[in-house]
């Protein structure tokens, strides 16, 4: 079973389980009842509220995966965690590192990782999930909660080993077999493909995934492949 590190507040659980990287710890997980600093990608922030979501970061030390690889971590928690929720409703998964309901994001991925020799040493993967706010500040129109979404109370000590017990054999696979299942996991779940796409000021539609998890979409008559970065989706977050 993995350790897993649970914290009153802290700055941001993704620097608390990087310093466990650094410090040479083997695989876990830390969670906190509130951030103080929480981070999104590109120097964003993420709201933290106390006890109103699950906010928490793996420390993960894949066997064998090399380091061009490291990001499929990002698609295998977001497939677990669209499991872990199934029950209480249906979140989809906006490529790469979304998972929204009712067209509103529910949940963020932030992954960091460290190298050595080309392989990957360290990953720290970090989900915010919102689960019990009943509003959210103006700032985030696009924002939304589990309990907002369906009326489910599902607090963040009960989620975590919900979402485990789907992380931990899903992980197993990805390690054994690559990325191959976990996007076979991912499609159906997907609020991104088939649908109109919008990434970098050009319009397009997305149509599937590559083996090594780019996003395929086809724009102005030609099939391009993206790697990371800001998709928006029409009919998500405002864009209409
Ligand atoms: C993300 O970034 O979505 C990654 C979020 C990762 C958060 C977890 S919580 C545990 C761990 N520790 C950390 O410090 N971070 C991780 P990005 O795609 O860049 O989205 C960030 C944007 O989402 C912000 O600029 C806001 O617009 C919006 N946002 C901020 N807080 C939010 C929230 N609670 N719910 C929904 N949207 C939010």
């Amino acid at each position: 079973m993995r350790q897993i590190f649970t914290f009153d507040e802290v700055d941001s659980t993704n620097a608390v389980a990087k310093r466990y990287a650094l410090e040479g710890r083997g695989e876990c997980a830390v969670a906190a009842a509130r951030q103080t600093a929480g981070r999104g990608r590109l120097a964003r922030s993420w709201e933290s509220p106390r006890g109103e979501g699950l906010w928490f970061s793996l420390l993960l030390r894949p066997e064998n995966v090399p380091a061009a690889q490291a990001g499929g971590a990002v698609f295998v928690a977001a497939l677990s965690m669209a499991e872990a929720l199934s029950p209480f409703g249906p979140a989809r998964i906006k490529w790469p590192n979304d998972l929204v309901m009712g067209g509103k994001k529910l949940c963020g991925m932030l992954a960091e990782a460290g190298f050595a020799q080309g392989m990957c040493d360290w990953i720290v993967l970090g989900i915010g999930v919102n689960l019990l706010q009943t509003a959210f500040p103006e700032a985030l129109p696009h924002a939304t909660s589990l309990l907002l979404q369906t009326g489910a109370r599902l607090a963040p000590q009960e989620l975590l080993p919900r979402f485990l017990s789907r992380f931990e054999p899903w992980y197993e696979r990805w390690q054994r077999e690559g990325l191959a299942p976990i996007l076979e996991g991912i499609r159906p779940l997907s609020a991104t493909l088939g649908q109109r796409v919008k990434i970098q000021g050009r319009e397009g539609e997305a149509l599937d995934f590559r083996e090594d998890g780019a996003l395929l979409w086809r724009v102005e008559g030609k099939t391009e492949a993206v790697l990371a970065g800001d998709v928006s989706v029409r009919g998500l977050y405002g864009y209409v």
